[in-house]
């Protein structure tokens, strides 16, 4: 199956973020900790240009903390700033906003210097379902923005105002027109970064367990209590569909519920920590 998928919307979004790029002072780029690489988006590259950037590894309660090393030490080396968090741990909201204001100290200098008196803004920006909304609310310490578990929540642009100086803008997730990396495509899937309604939800499925089987073997075995994982993906699929009980009469399984079944354990960790990518997956060097 080959996976496209680019709304409508997004096209506006890209455009309303080309139109305020010039207004904002820095860029925080949500990525997934779960699949880094693949939370680089080729449009938003271009729209950020040279701006500050805080690179924000996302969901890392999700995620495989000796590959997330990688990625900090990666982004450290090139110089870049970049924060492990979790938007959900309210505890996290402090590193974030420091990294900002360490992105906006220049800017901030040279209004201060001009007698310029207004907040530093930062655009929040990066795929579907990252999770750009909860951060704000996280940084907020309210709900000012609307999150949801399943991408194409936020459609329109919003300015959200901190205490300390600092004004946020939440954009909607986008992802590009053509894949032309199916790798990257299955991975945002699994990911919940694209629609569930726009794949056929067990192939989806098939190719995380494929991955599952490839990186994390124990983790997969353990959670289905398999003997081995050591069988194609379509085997494993049979297995655990078996052993969850998702036949249908007639003794065939349920292909179907077994997919979302799988998908939606891993969504919610209950695989494990997982990270599919590391470093050297990037398509480009920031
Ligand atoms: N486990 C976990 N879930 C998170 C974290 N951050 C966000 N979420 C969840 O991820 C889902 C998506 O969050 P949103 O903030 O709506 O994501 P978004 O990037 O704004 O999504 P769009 O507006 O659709 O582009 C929600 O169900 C959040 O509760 C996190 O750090 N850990
Ligand atoms: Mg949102």
């Amino acid at each position: 199956m080959s996976i496209q998928w680019f709304p409508g919307h997004m096209t506006k979004a890209l455009r309303m973020m080309q139109d305020n790029i010039a207004l904002s002072d820095a860029v925080g780029y949500v990525l997934d900790a779960r699949a880094p690489a693949s939370s680089f988006n080729p449009e938003l590259d271009k729209i950020t240009g040279k701006k500050p950037c805080v690179y924000i590894l996302n969901k890392c309660d999700l995620a495989d903390d000796e590959k997330l090393k990688q990625w900090t030490q990666y982004f450290t080396q090139k110089g870049r700033l970049c924060v492990k968090v979790s938007a959900t741990r309210l505890g996290d909201a402090s590193r974030i906003a420091s990294a900002f204001v360490e992105a906006t100290a220049d800017v901030a200098d040279k209004y201060r210097k001009k007698g310029i008196v207004r907040p530093v803004r930062v655009m929040i920006l990066g795929i579907p379902n990252s999770g750009k909304s909860t951060i704000i609310n996280c940084l907020a310490g309210r709900k000012s923005a609307v999150t949801g578990d399943k991408p194409g929540v936020t459609k329109g642009m919003q300015w959200v105002r901190l205490p300390a100086g600092v004004d946020l803008l939440d954009t909607p997730g986008t992802v590009w027109p053509k894949f032309d990396d199916q790798n990257t495509a299955y991975r945002l899937c699994f990911v919940g970064s694209i629609k569930d309604d726009v794949v056929d939800l067990y192939d989806v499925s098939l190719s995380l367990l494929e991955h599952l089987k490839n990186q994390y073997p124990q983790l997969l075995a353990q959670r289905y209590r398999l003997d081995s994982v050591d069988m194609t993906a379509l085997q494993l699929h049979e297995e655990i569909a078996r052993k969850r009980g998702f036949v249908v009469r007639g003794g065939e399984t349920d292909t179907e519920r077994c997919s979302k079944a799988i998908l939606d354990d891993f969504r919610k960790g209950r695989i494990g920590k997982i990270t599919f990518e590391v470093p050297s997956d990037m398509y480009k060097h920031v």
